[in-house]
């Protein structure tokens, strides 16, 4: 293992550490000005979808990303990153419903709707939704107020009916009449890129960096965003359900078609070589300093879980 990955798996730990922190604080049983009562039952789903041990790769994207600038405090970037996480949790409490992908398993554990009940997950998922928000703007995230509203626009963007949750009315779709492969390309920049985009532009967005700093961030989001989903597709076809904490084999069981399941393994392996490369040459401006974001992007080809 080079030094350089092992820098990565120990800056992955010790950030998914302070990230489960946070969010335990965050949704802790203490009440925040102007709420009025935090349901216990709804607290406690909110908890299990939120607080069982994924990777937490997007908030390691935020913090990372940030800290390539300097003067980034990284307890902002982390609140940042926290925020994103809590979109992310929601996403997949509302995706295992029986009205969407209806899995009973999650992150090795049962979903918020088998644990609860349908309501529950809802619910569970509604409020992570608005909690994100909520970080966000909240004066301990001590960040200037222009910095916040860029950031409540990009977020929103993102997961909202032209980011994630319009790729998942389109994949939905998709079950119904398949898309050609521009069309698996869109839906798919959409449903799981968008977030991961937003969590490489988010750490630009945070240390006020210049206008084309910010796009090479997003540009490299996008790139490791189409890796992480051709790796997503190669894990469904090729991993066992234990390894990865969920059901596999779901796409072509609903008969969905996905690029690798109609150019191959060979071909998504030769992809995730080109996008790794792509990544490094989008960081090249940022030279030794990028380091870890390279070693990101190998890490999402490659990851088996
Ligand atoms: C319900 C509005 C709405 C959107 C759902 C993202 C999404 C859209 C659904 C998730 C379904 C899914 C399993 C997609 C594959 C890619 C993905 C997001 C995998 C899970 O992300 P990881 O690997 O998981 O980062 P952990 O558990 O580590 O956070």
């Amino acid at each position: 293992m080079s030094e350089r990955h092992q820098q990565f798996q120990s800056l992955l730990k010790s950030n998914a550490e302070a990230v489960e922190a946070l969010l335990e604080r965050l949704l802790s049983t203490d009440l925040q000005a102007g709420e009025i009562a935090r349901p216990e039952r709804l607290l406690a789903a909110m908890r299990h979808g939120v607080l069982n041990g994924g990777k937490r790769l997007r908030p390691f994207l935020v913090i990372e990303s940030a800290a390539l600038f300097p003067g980034v405090e990284r307890e902002t970037a982390l609140r940042i990153g926290a925020a994103l996480e809590c979109i992310h949790c929601y996403s997949l409490v509302h995706d295992d419903l029986p009205a969407m992908d209806d899995d009973d398993m999650r992150r090795g554990q049962p979903t918020v709707h088998i644990a609860f009940d349908e309501a529950a997950a809802i619910l569970a998922g509604d409020s992570l939704l608005t909690l994100a928000f909520d970080i966000v703007a909240a004066p301990e995230t001590r960040l200037p107020d222009a910095t916040k509203t860029a950031l409540v626009l990009a977020l929103a963007r993102a997961a909202g009916i032209g980011g994630m949750a319009g790729g998942q009315a389109l994949d939905l779709a998709a079950e119904k009449q398949a898309p050609d492969e521009d069309g698996i390309v869109a839906l798919q920049a959409m449903k799981t890129g968008a977030l991961l985009r937003f969590a490489c532009e988010a750490g630009a967005i945070v240390a006020g960096a210049s206008a084309g700093d910010r796009s090479t961030l997003r540009r490299y989001g996008e790139t490791v965003g189409l890796a992480f989903q051709i790796a997503d597709d190669l894990l469904d076809l090729t991993a066992d359900a234990e390894t990865m904490g969920k059901a596999t084999g779901k796409d072509a069981e609903r008969g969905k078609a996905t690029l690798v399941s109609r150019r191959g393994q060979a071909w998504a392996e030769n992809r995730l070589r080109e996008l790794v490369t792509e990544a490094e040459a989008l960081l090249a401006p940022f030279s030794h300093r990028a380091g870890i974001l390279i070693e990101t992007a190998h890490f999402i080809a490659n990851r088996r879980n």
